[in-house]
């Protein structure tokens, strides 16, 4: 049977899967009388579903869209999978941030009667990914390997975002720290794996892949894009509308190794480096102002735009080297094709 459909149908059975999910977690915290309150709802909703859609849309390319109900259906639980997973991290990363906005609601430590009880819940979402892989694919000769990736993951998500906390200290600003190496190494683990490995291997366990060097091959282009999708996430953080990116850029304030701060440390002259060192890492928006005339100044806008085109050259080229009869290089055109020039 194809599987083929247009995408907006694709997308429907995909977001009409969540409240059932959702509702069976419930249900089993009501059956130990826990309470019920709207961290699912509130967190997990909302986004663009890249990561989660992308396990479905690679498994339908793996099997030539010849995909059974219950594999479609199964894609779509491991795709909400990586949903909780991203809805974890966001809800403990706002925190870390001191975030306000997310998805164009506040974030959730700021709704009344949250706060801190957010960092539980963060604990409750990550572990809503195991209830599942239980329920449906404790069967599966797989299951094992969701489960160990999904632990492997999440370790190397939290790695990255230590170093992503440790280079940028609340009250020790210093730039020197920076560095473009140290910058590769941040997003390779904050970001690239959990956005871009993952759901593409989770799709390979399912279509029975077994390769070392499949998985290897997938790594070696969506970690690179992984990368690409993090220094687009920089941009917006400055440049987005936060109408469009539904969260409002805390970069500069927190001292963040960002993409935009490291290019600007090549271009700056002595009175420009001066005036990033005064003013980098600091809450008041007079502060913020000051750093944002001179990514103006330095035309970091128009680097960006060069460095997209370019990136976007060279990870097709890298697609096109790759050997096809390991994993089909339609899987990395798609969903490369799904983030290049976003604008949210
Ligand atoms: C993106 O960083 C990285 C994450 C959201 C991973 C967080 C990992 C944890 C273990 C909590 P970001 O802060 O730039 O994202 P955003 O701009 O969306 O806040
Ligand atoms: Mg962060
Ligand atoms: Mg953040
Ligand atoms: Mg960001």
């Amino acid at each position: 049977m194809s599987t083929q459909g247009t995408k907006e149908q694709a997308t429907k059975c995909f977001t009409d899967l969540f409240p059932i999910l959702t509702e069976e977690f419930l249900k089993e915290a009501r059956t130990r009388n826990f309470p019920e309150e709207s961290n699912f709802y509130h967190n997990v909703p909302g986004g663009k579903m890249n990561r989660g859609l992308s396990v479905v849309d690679t498994l339908k390319i793996l099997k030539n869209d010849q995909l059974t109900e219950e594999e479609l259906f199964k894609s779509r639980v491991l795709g909400w999978c990586v949903e909780f997973l991203q809805a974890f991290f966001l809800v403990a990363d706002d925190i870390m941030d001191a975030s306000i906005t997310r998805r164009g609601n506040p974030c959730w430590y700021k709704m009344e009667g949250v706060g801190m009880i957010a960092i539980n819940d963060a604990f409750i979402l990550e572990s809503a990914i195991y209830f599942f892989l239980k329920r449906y694919f404790r069967q599966e000769p797989y299951y094992i390997d969701l489960v160990e990736l999904f632990h492997e993951i999440t370790l190397e998500t939290e790695f990255g975002q230590l170093l992503d906390l440790i280079t940028a200290p609340e009250d020790n600003v210093d730039l020197n720290r920076f560095s473009i190496e140290k910058y590769h190494h941040i997003v390779l683990y904050k970001t690239a794996f959990y956005s871009f490995y993952l759901p593409v291997a989770l799709a390979m366990h399912m279509a029975g892949i077994k390769k070392e060097l499949a998985f290897q091959q997938a790594k070696k282009i969506l970690l690179p894009l992984g990368e690409y999708f993090q220094i687009q996430d920089d941009y917006l953080d400055c440049y987005g509308d936060p109408q469009v990116i539904g969260k409002i850029g805390t970069d500069i304030q927190d001292n963040k190794c960002s993409w935009l701060m490291n290019k600007a440390l090549t271009k700056v002259s002595p009175e420009q480096r001066k005036l990033l060192d005064e003013n980098y890492g600091k809450k008041n928006p007079d502060n913020v102002a000051v750093i944002k005339q001179i990514y103006k100044e330095l035309e970091l806008d128009k680097l960006y735009k060069e460095y997209e085109e370019q990136s976007y050259k060279k990870l097709n080229d890298c697609i096109s080297q790759l050997d096809d009869s390991l994993v089909k290089r339609k899987v990395f055109i798609t969903f490369m094709n799904k983030i290049y020039k976003r604008t949210k």
